[in-house]
Parts: structure tokens; sequence; C-alpha cells
């Protein structure tokens, strides 16, 4: 179903799901050429998802900060190049949320083991961001906490399933959001972790 969450925030309920073995064999493809890693943060701390990226860009965090960068710190070589898969599912999700056409420029992959999740943030290392972020779901569910523009205003509660894909866009686009730790469940299609793929123009 195509839920509209706020102005500019479109869920499209179960879009990818049958394509989610495609996209997961993309996503071990991206692995196998950058792997996972944890990166620090400049408060000192470790980030708990796994991460990497595909495309032009990779988004880092280490104790400088965050950025993009072309090259992978981990292997000192490009990111990975996007899937087509990936590229295809990014630009028909925008499209079907009421957007123009969509290029992303990275794919960053986020791994979730059962006991993970991510802090209250904003996306805002992006110099266009007038582009959506489109972010996919796979694997074990999780509640997305979606806040306003102040870190202390009060956080929505969104499930988000294997499958599930959101198109951010608009005034939405800079808000805080964060998801919970992801709860121990039996595996979803085989998967017994929570993979979140988010497509991004950067510049
Ligand atoms: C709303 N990832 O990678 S995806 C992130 O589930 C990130 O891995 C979460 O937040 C995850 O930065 C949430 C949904 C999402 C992604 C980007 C957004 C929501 C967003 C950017 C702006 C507003
Ligand atoms: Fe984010």
């Amino acid at each position: 179903e195509r839920l509209v969450l706020a102005s500019g925030a479109v869920l499209l309920g179960g879009f990818a799901k049958a394509e989610a073995q495609t996209l997961l064999r993309a996503v071990e493809d991206v692995v196998r050429q950058a792997p996972f890693r944890q990166y620090g943060t400049a408060g000192g701390g470790v980030m708990a998802a796994g991460m990497t990226a595909c495309g032009p860009y990779g988004w880092v965090s280490d104790r400088h900060g965050y950025r993009y960068v072309r090259i992978d710190p981990l292997t000192g070589r490009p990111w990975p190049e996007l899937p087509d898969a990936f590229v295809a599912l990014a630009g028909r999700a925008a499209q079907a949320a009421g957007h123009g056409r969509f290029v992303p420029q990275c794919g960053l992959i986020n791994r979730y083991m059962p006991g993970a999740g991510m802090g209250l943030h904003q996306d805002r290392d992006e110099r266009n961001m007038e582009a959506p972020v489109v972010s996919v779901s796979l694997g074990l569910s999780a509640l997305f906490l979606w806040g306003g523009m102040d870190r202390r205003d009060s956080c929505l509660r969104v499930p988000l399933h294997h499958g599930d894909v959101v198109v951010w866009g608009g005034s939405s686009r800079c808000r805080f959001h964060g998801v919970l730790p992801v709860r121990p469940a039996p595996p979803v299609e085989g998967l017994d972790c929570r993979y979140n793929l988010t497509f991004r123009a950067v510049d």
C-alpha cells in the first residue's frame, strides 16, 4: 500500500518484496568487495550497525566526523558499482512517490544484528537536499523512530518490515530519525538480521 506519513514521506509497503532475493544477492556482491565495518564517531563511540556502501560515493564516519568519499577507507579502492537492481528500484520507488527522475549516487547498506539500533540523527551530509532519500528494509522488522525538526520533538514509531520502501523527500528530509534496537526474532525469508539500503543523491 501507499501511505503518506507526512508531507514528503511516502511508505510503499512491500514495494520491494518480489525482488528481495535479487536485492540480497546484490548486497552479497557489494559486501564481497567492500565488507561491513563498524564506524567510529566524532564523539568517541562506535556505531552498532555494520555499514558499507556502493556507487560513486560512500558515506563514512570516523573521529573527524561524517562525510561522503569516493574511496573506501577500508580497502583503499573505489566503492563497488551500484548494482543495476538498486538503481532500477530506487528510480521506480521515487517515481511511485511522486518525484521526478532519481539516479542515486550512493547506496548505503546498514546491517542490524539483533540488539543493534541507530540513535536519533538528521541526514545532512548531502549537498543535494532537493533529491529524496529512498530506503529499503529487508529481513527482520524494526521500529523506525520518526521525530521532528528538533531533537526533543516526540517521535512516531513506524514499524518497517521486509520489503517495505520509504521515500523521504521535501520537508521530511531534514527530520530527526532513528531505529530502535532490533528485537531477536525468527529469520525472515532466511535472514536473521535486518538490512536497510538507502539510496542518496550526494552532489
Ligand atoms: C528520513 N538509516 O542510514 S532508513 C541512515 O533503518 C538511516 O538504517 C535508518 O537513518 C535505517 O541514515 C533509517 C530511513 C531513513 C533514511 C534516511 C532519511 C529516513 C530518513 C533521511 C531523511 C529523513
Ligand atoms: Fe538517517
